[in-house]
């Protein structure tokens, strides 16, 4: 830090903002950093009044970001959840929203070299100890921000970032289906305990006695909802190969129901107190896959597109599971801008998949 304080940006990913940093910025040691982040932050407090965070968990996230010494990838990015009531930093839960941000930013910090129109960013996730490449539009020397695409739950359009993963499954559990079998009931409840790059819990809304189309704020109210989901996140941590994740942001829980206004499945997530907004990146990737689980509760909600083939117990063994299931699946994930607001879309070969629900 110098007199000026610490060099960091502001960045919208995806339907998530954050405060980006070169790792060299902050404290090497972990006690120090998360006490500084905390304060930059302005946690714990509901406000975050003293600080940057929007009061909200999808606006109070960090990324630190490093020129990689790893064969064949350019940066190195760890994602820091800053609770806002909390004064926890947390590193369990990975971010694909603030990965959207990561190929802007490391061109912006001068960690890799653009290339003319566009440029490919190689990004090893520290979180998970996996990979995604991040393609971006570059122009002049600069990422390029402004664009037409658009996604639910942010007003303006703005330039497309692609994120492509080749090995998501198991991200944080260790399997894509961490309990063997794309159904387990946890207090009579039918639910597919999934990890394609997010440890997700995928249950029915109807079990809760829920429509599936509840604003944030209803389900946020519904204590007795909150306490139910809570109880079967509690139980489902140890099953998830996650522990105790009473302090953790992981698993999150997503009910779903069938879609509404087109799209594959409506999706509302408690992450895993608050409701998400819309949906994450790696979220959407794992209720997108328990979809294909005949077995799975979501399956009988979705609406697939007819060429979209159902995986077979045996092909889920690899972990490169976007060609077990003869589809690749990539996210179109608008860019993030500096100081303001750009878009996220994310789409697959088999349709789009949106914030909220998945469009054929
Ligand atoms: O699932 C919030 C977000 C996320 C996660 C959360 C995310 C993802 O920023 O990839 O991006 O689930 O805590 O939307």
């Amino acid at each position: 830090m110098n007199s000026d304080g610490i060099v960091c940006m502001m960045m919208r990913g995806g339907t998530s903002k954050g405060a980006y940093f070169l790792a060299e910025d902050l404290p090497a040691d972990k006690a120090a950093r998360d006490a500084l982040l905390l304060r930059i932050m302005g946690s714990p407090d509901p406000r975050q009044i003293d600080g940057i965070g929007g009061a909200d968990p999808l606006t109070s996230k960090v990324a630190v970001v490093r020129k990689s010494e790893r064969l064949g990838i350019d940066v190195d990015y760890l994602f820091l959840q800053v609770f806002v009531e909390q004064a926890l930093v947390s590193d369990s839960q990975n971010c694909g929203n603030i990965l959207a941000g990561i190929g802007a930013f490391a061109i912006e910090r001068g960690l890799v070299k653009p290339a003319h129109g566009e440029t490919q960013v190689r990004i090893y996730m520290e979180n998970t100890a996996q990979t995604a490449i991040a393609t971006i539009r570059t122009e002049n020397g600069r990422p390029v921000y402004d664009g037409d695409a658009r996604i639910d739950g942010v007003p303006n359009p703005a330039a497309p970032v692609f994120l492509s993963f080749a090995d998501a499954a198991g991200s944080s559990c260790g399997a894509l289906l961490p309990t063997g079998t794309a159904l387990t009931e946890i207090d009579g409840v039918a639910c597919t305990l999934i990890d394609n790059g997010m440890p997700v819990v995928v249950m029915r809304a109807a079990d809760f006695g829920l429509t599936g189309y509840e604003s944030r704020a209803e389900l946020e109210a519904a204590d007795e909802v909150k306490a139910r989901v809570e109880k079967i996140r509690l139980a489902a941590g140890p099953l998830m190969n996650l522990g105790d994740v009473s302090q953790k942001s992981v698993p999150k829980m997503t009910l779903v129901a069938p879609p509404q206004h087109g799209g594959a499945i409506m999706t509302r997530s408690f992450i895993p107190h608050r409701v998400h907004a819309s949906i994450g990146v790696f979220g959407a990737l794992s209720v997108a896959t328990a979809c294909l689980f005949p077995e799975s509760p979501a399956a009988g909600l979705a609406m697939l597109p007819e060429a979209v083939r159902r995986p077979s117990r045996s092909s889920i063994r690899p972990v490169r599971w976007r060609y077990c299931f003869g589809l690749t699946i990539r996210s179109l994930t608008a860019s993030a801008r500096p100081h303001s607001c750009a878009r996220r879309v994310n789409c697959s070969t088999v349709g789009c998949l949106r914030d909220g629900f998945l469009s054929p």
